[in-house]
């Protein structure tokens, strides 16, 4: 029997750290199956980094789920963003925190959900529920985690109970939160290597609100302008994805993460929606979104919203 265990697809940390945890977990929680650690897509730089810190190999990379017997969704449960074949796949187990959407079983489940900033918050309180003990690389990973989805908790995605795990992690890894931390979201913000296509990819959701189809895309940075130097090529990978997937909107955002400010390239037939959302103008198809970071509270509520 073959448990495979993954995140959403563009992985980002906490959907590796959080397949990788989640098996960790499972083996001592006494599941007996060959339990795999899967990930839906490439590792970006700032995974590659806390991986690399702690020393610990990359979940199997897969396209589908047809080889396991049943399957442990984390950081997702939306079928939109995890395997292709994930409708027909026995789906025992979800761990998460985004609202509920796109996700239906034949079967009943385990699924624990929490409205807090990082799936691996909730799975620190998995092992504590079932008094296991937290080895320092999985602190590491976890921690790694929710300095990630949290942005070193500026994002407003953050909660306390985040915060207070962290800090427990980090001392289980003897971790400097803010050094490690720094270094870490820094990592990810090296965006030199990627093709304006993969740019548009590496952290990439397609949300459909009122019949209309949006991709919002986003990566970090230290330098918005540095990445806008691609603009025009970064436009035309937009352009023919808005083509061959339909969409009414594709609004890249581009986050400073020091100053927690966003720059969104919009284009598509509905930029009018962004105007309307953040009450701002697009000039040059490019809309500036002070005190935006995160996609989830920040970018999806008002778009949904005004569209
Ligand atoms: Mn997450």
């Amino acid at each position: 029997m073959k448990t495979f265990i993954t995140g959403h697809k563009s992985p980002d940390t906490d959907s590796i750290a959080s397949s990788l945890v989640m098996a960790d977990l499972e083996k001592k929680l006494g599941n007996t199956n060959d339990i795999i650690a899967c990930r839906l897509g490439n590792l970006n730089k700032e995974t590659e980094y806390a991986l690399k810190h702690f020393n610990i190999e990359a979940p199997v990379l897969i396209e589908n789920v047809s080889e396991a017997d049943e399957v442990i969704l984390v950081d997702h449960n939306n079928f939109a963003e995890s395997a292709s074949d994930i409708a027909d796949a026995k789906i025992v187990k979800v761990i998460d925190h985004h609202r509920v959407s796109g996700f239906e079983t034949s079967e009943p489940l385990f699924y624990m959900a929490q409205p807090v900033g990082c799936t691996c918050t909730i799975l620190y309180e998995l092992y504590k529920m079932n008094n296991i003990e937290i080895e320092p690389v999985y602190a590491g990973l976890m921690l790694s985690a929710i300095i990630s989805d949290s942005l070193l908790f500026k994002s407003p995605t953050c909660t306390p109970k985040d915060i207070k795990v962290a800090e427990d992690l980090a001392k289980i890894s003897n971790t400097d939160i803010n050094t490690y931390g720094l270094d870490m979201l820094k990592a990810g913000t090296d965006l030199s290597s990627y093709t304006a296509e993969e740019l548009i990819n590496i952290d990439s959701k397609e949300v459909s609100a009122n019949g209309y189809k949006i991709q919002i895309a986003q990566v970090n940075t230290v330098d918005i302008d540095d990445v806008l130097k691609n603009k025009i090529d970064i436009e035309k990978a937009m352009n023919n994805l808005i083509s061959s997937k339909g969409l009414d909107l594709f609004i890249f955002a581009i986050t400073d993460i020091l100053n927690c400010n966003s720059k969104a390239i919009v284009l598509g037939d509905k930029v009018s929606v962004v105007e309307k959302a953040f009450n701002t103008t697009v000039e040059n198809n490019l809309a500036f979104l002070p005190g935006v970071v995160s996609r989830k509270k920040q970018i999806i509520p008002p778009i949904s919203e005004s569209i």
